[in-house]
């Protein structure tokens, strides 16, 4: 789902990223197709235009940071606008806690109810679950079923019409269970009926959480829904369900505008495992196709701090073959070189799509001819003679060429790090994959 806004957001970003030069009447452009991609995808209007607004003004009145361009500069601002209106990542604590479930009927509520007691239990909590809907016909038996085959407690009574009664006994039968989830009634169309019943369940619950359960599928509507809920019970979570469908999405997201809360969990299928927690610069990063910057970051440093990699050695000039080795395979533990370049921002649109292949075939060259050298020729290549480059060459499956490309490589790299500034025991990743792409 959310394809076809992904699409034409995207589009809207290639074409700036395409652009000569970014002045005003690109920045313009860039927010006129925003505004039509998100109008299109049912988000609501009023927030569109705070949206658009909101990217304009910051495009042309803040300066880019150092370093940046005004193209990645407006494309940073466009991304971060776009995680602020998804909401930041709303809290799920693993602790004794009640959750309390509200929504229209049909939404979703009660698979979702089955779906978070699945989730809370993989976690290790004890988790039970309060059936307090006396409207829908068999509403306890739909949540009994889903719940016993997880091994849940379900509480409830189909034969009592009070459902705070139902949630008060509930409380009670329930004292043990660590997580509380309570499945509640839903309706056509907002009633005050509903309304009222929910304040009420919640002065008798307290819930730490109020969740509202959205389905991706909703339109311009959501938004009033969710105004109203926020209103009675202040909701602090929104779960968008079937996100598996093929529904344009844009309600939910205005859903979650309205109640100033975050998107908690995505809903993605029927069966109870196909609950996912929602995670905005991902998600966001990836409806624009800038790939998960953030990911990339978190899994450089870890890589980088694995392959123990001795950063201030190399910065004094002290860089062996084996230091290179080292770095080769940090680079590679990453994963393929190209989707390390899909993950830096914009990167995958200044680099020429065939240096990708060449370099990640040669780094894998490399490292097999350099498992063929003895430690002492890791330590200091320069003993690397004619004869040995020819053993190397026959241990490697190499021709002795490729040897001695090797090791052309091995200086330029070494040169190059001694002309990397600062020094302050930082592997500039960039630098280095320039290297790669234009070096050899
Ligand atoms: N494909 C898909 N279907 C879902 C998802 N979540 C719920 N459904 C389906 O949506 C339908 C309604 O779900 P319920 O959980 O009964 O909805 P509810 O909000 O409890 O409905 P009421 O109790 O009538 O208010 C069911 O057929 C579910 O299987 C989802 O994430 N993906
Ligand atoms: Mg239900």
């Amino acid at each position: 789902m959310l394809d076809r806004l992904g699409t034409s957001l995207k589009d809207a970003v290639k074409k700036l990223a395409g652009k000569t030069v970014v002045d005003r009447a690109a920045v313009e452009e860039l927010v006129r197709d925003l505004q039509r991609a998100l109008i299109q995808a049912d988000v609501n209007v009023r927030l569109v235009m705070q949206l658009s607004e909101a990217i304009k003004k910051r495009a042309l009145e803040e300066q880019p940071p150092k370093g940046m361009t005004v193209r990645e500069h407006v494309l940073r601002i466009v991304y971060q606008e776009l995680v602020r209106l998804v909401g930041s990542a709303g809290e799920v604590k693993l602790e004794p806690q009640v959750i309390l479930m509200a929504g229209l009927q049909g939404s979703g509520k009660t698979t979702t109810t089955a779906k978070l007691a699945r989730y809370f239990q993989r976690k290790g909590l004890r988790v039970a679950v309060i059936c307090a809907d006396t409207f829908r016909p068999g509403a306890f038996d739909q949540l009994n079923t889903l719940c016993s085959r997880i091994h849940v407690p379900c509480f409830g009574n189909p034969g009592e019409k009070d459902a705070l009664k139902i949630v008060r006994e509930g409380l009670k039968s329930l004292s043990s269970a660590e997580v509380i989830i309570i499945d509640t009634q839903g309706r056509h169309a907002l009633e005050s009926d509903l309304i009222r019943e929910i304040i009420d369940i919640q002065a008798i619950a307290s819930a730490q959480h109020r969740w509202l359960v959205i389905d991706a599928a909703l339109g311009q509507q959501a938004a009033e829904q969710a105004r109203k809920f926020h209103e009675a019970i202040s909701i602090d979570g929104v779960i968008i369900t079937k996100m598996d469908g093929t529904a344009k999405g844009g309600g939910a997201l205005s859903a979650v505008a309205e109640t100033r809360s975050g998107i908690v969990f995505i809903g993605s299928g029927e069966t109870i495992d196909d609950l996912e927690r929602f995670d905005p610069d991902g998600f966001i990063s990836r409806l624009l196709g800038m790939g998960d910057l953030k990911a990339l970051v978190e899994k450089a440093e870890e890589t980088l701090a694995a392959a123990e990699v001795d950063v201030n050695a190399m910065l004094r000039g002290k860089f062996s073959l084996r230091d290179m080795y080292n770095q080769l395979e940090a680079v590679t533990r990453m994963g393929p070189l190209k989707q390390i370049m899909s993950m830096l921002p914009l990167g995958n649109m200044e680099i020429p799509e065939d240096a990708y292949d060449i370099t990640s075939t040669k780094m894998q060259r490399y490292r097999i001819i350099m498992d063929s050298m003895t430690a002492a020729e890791m330590d200091d290549p320069s003993v690397i003679g004619s004869s040995r480059i020819q053993r190397i060459a026959r241990g490697a499956g190499a021709s002795p060429e490729e040897v001695r490309e090797l090791l052309r490589y091995y200086k330029m790299m070494k040169r190059a790090l001694k002309g990397v500034r600062g020094g302050q025991g930082r592997f500039n990743m960039q630098r280095m994959l320039k290297k790669f792409g234009g070096g050899t």
